[in-house]
């Protein structure tokens, strides 16, 4: 299956004809191919853009606007099956996920459709002779520089909210992972978007991705993805003195006390850096657990590790493959490199038999004890290792818990409320979830992080707010 690049409404080939090869990572084997956008698509699509901000799409109230995106939510959620089918086969995330994360984007769009019209602005006192009214308007044509790891939620928080408040939009999705995003910008035309408000540019970060975060014609940039790459794009936005919101992943930690509810806490401890094969940005990747109970824990998390299968995708298993080669071998040797640190591994996963062979498939791994200055414990690894590492009292928790560059998530367990409330807010993570973890958060709940986790905030109506700015009217009038 060929796909091409969605500008202005139409499908458009890459400019000099350039295609890329999609391999699905649950076999390693080309299904697919995308166009190979250049600069001269990703301008195409900015001057699209341009033509849809200052036409049609502009002269929709917030109401239609809305009303847009709430029927496209309702186009993804009737073709969930197959967008979770695509996603699987795209991305070798579980069919389950896939499918959630289908449902995840529609919740999206109907948040922020509904949201649309109830963005207001604010009057000001001032002079008795003057009216000062503050407008909340669009940038303009916006900038989205996608990953591959949920490529629909993603589109769903930035592009969604981008669209409700009423700028015009560019997307560049990840070359690993283009193909749901391609299926729900042909869905908006259907519902009825008008040419050029959505437009989505397929290809290499470093080219057409590269091209989109320098574009002078890009009032605003939101980027995910690695701290490296969002430097880049953030230098680049500079240049056009352009802001830019930037989610660039954790080494989120989840504080166990000793007075925590184990049977509770158990199952999540593990799931959160499984789910997606540990390839979320919140990923809870690092346990600190309270000495008393470091070896329990210890014990019963290694015991449900030993039972995790990778294998594929249609079976639902504990996680899929890696995404693509690079990132199974940077997996691996991250594994090497905690073995060459001469750390323990407590329990190790395994992949399913009936696994393609040339599939990334990665066995699940656990660490403990973990000292807190070792790699595993300060690196995102971005895929199935978590570490463990005992700490004595609160006081050194919060010390471990806030002690790498990133500052995105963090999970705490207690029966304890004062002392669950106190370490919450002593946590330097966006979101801080107390004897839960729901990585990520939900659609309403406002997303982002401290120190190299980035900055800016998106989900939410926090959000939405992201993606405006003001326009100040003073009016004399006497
Ligand atoms: O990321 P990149 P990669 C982390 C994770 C992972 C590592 C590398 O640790 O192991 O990053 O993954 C586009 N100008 N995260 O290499 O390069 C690219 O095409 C503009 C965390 O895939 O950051 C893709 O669309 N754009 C993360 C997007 O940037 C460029 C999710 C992300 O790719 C570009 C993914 C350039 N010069 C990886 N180069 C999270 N926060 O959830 C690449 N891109």
């Amino acid at each position: 299956m060929v796909h091409h690049h969605l500008i202005g409404g139409r499908s458009v080939p890459a400019s000099n004809g350039e295609m890329l090869d999609v391999l699905s990572p649950v076999d390693g084997k080309v299904f697919a191919r995308i166009a190979s956008g250049t600069k001269q698509d990703i301008d195409a699509a900015v001057r699209a853009a341009r033509g849809a901000f200052e036409g049609a799409w502009s002269r929709l109230t917030a109401t239609e606007r809305g009303r847009l995106l709430i029927r496209l939510a309702a186009a993804v959620e009737a073709d969930a099956d197959a967008l979770a089918a695509l996603e699987s086969c795209d991305n070798g995330k579980p069919l389950r996920q896939a499918r959630a994360d289908a449902v995840a984007l529609a919740r999206y769009l109907e948040f922020y459709g509904s949201a649309a019209d109830k963005l207001h602005g604010d009057v000001i006192p001032y002079l008795t002779t003057h009216f000062i009214g503050v407008e909340r308007v669009p940038h303009g044509v916006t900038g989205h520089i996608v990953p591959w790891n949920y490529p629909m939620q993603i589109f769903g928080r930035s592009v969604g909210a981008a669209l409700a408040a009423g700028n015009a939009t560019v997307v560049k999705p990840a070359e690993d992972a283009s193909l749901t995003i391609l299926r729900v910008a042909s869905l908006a035309r259907e519902v009825g978007f008008p040419d050029g408000a959505l437009n989505v540019v397929t290809g290499l970060g470093r080219t057409a991705g590269a091209a989109l975060a320098a574009h002078p014609g890009i009032d605003f940039l939101s980027f995910t993805g690695s701290p490296e790459t969002g430097t880049a794009v953030q230098t680049a936005a500079a240049q056009n003195h352009v802001g830019v919101t930037l989610e660039l992943g954790g080494k989120s930690a989840q504080v166990v006390f000793d007075d925590a509810d184990l049977e509770r806490a158990l199952p999540t401890l593990v799931n959160a850096i499984i789910q997606n094969g540990g390839q979320t940005c919140s990923a809870g990747s690092r346990l600190l657990i309270q000495r008393g109970i470091f070896d329990k824990v210890v014990d019963s998390v290694s015991e449900r590790f030993r039972a995790l299968k990778a294998g594929r995708p249609e079976a639902n298993p504990d996680l899929g493959p890696m995404i693509n080669q690079a990132q199974q071998r940077r997996v691996q040797a991250y594994l090497e490199r905690g073995r060459g640190e001469g750390l323990t591994v407590a329990a190790s996963g395994g992949v399913a038999e009936d696994a393609p062979a040339g599939g990334y498939y990665v066995a699940p791994a656990f660490f403990a004890p973990v000292p807190h200055e070792s790699v595993l414990s300060q690196e995102e690894v971005f895929g199935p290792v978590l570490v463990a590492t005992p700490f004595e009292d609160e006081a050194e928790a919060v010390r471990l818990a806030n002690g790498t560059a990133y500052g995105l998530v963090a999970g705490v367990w207690t029966r304890d409320a004062m002392r669950s409330t106190r370490v919450g807010r002593a946590m330097r993570a966006g979101q801080v979830f107390v004897n839960c973890y729901g990585a990520g958060g939900g659609i309403e709940l406002p997303f982002g992080g401290f120190g190299r986790s980035g900055h800016g905030r998106e989900k939410g109506f926090e959000g939405l707010v992201e993606f405006t700015t003001t326009r100040t009217l003073v009016i004399a009038h006497g």
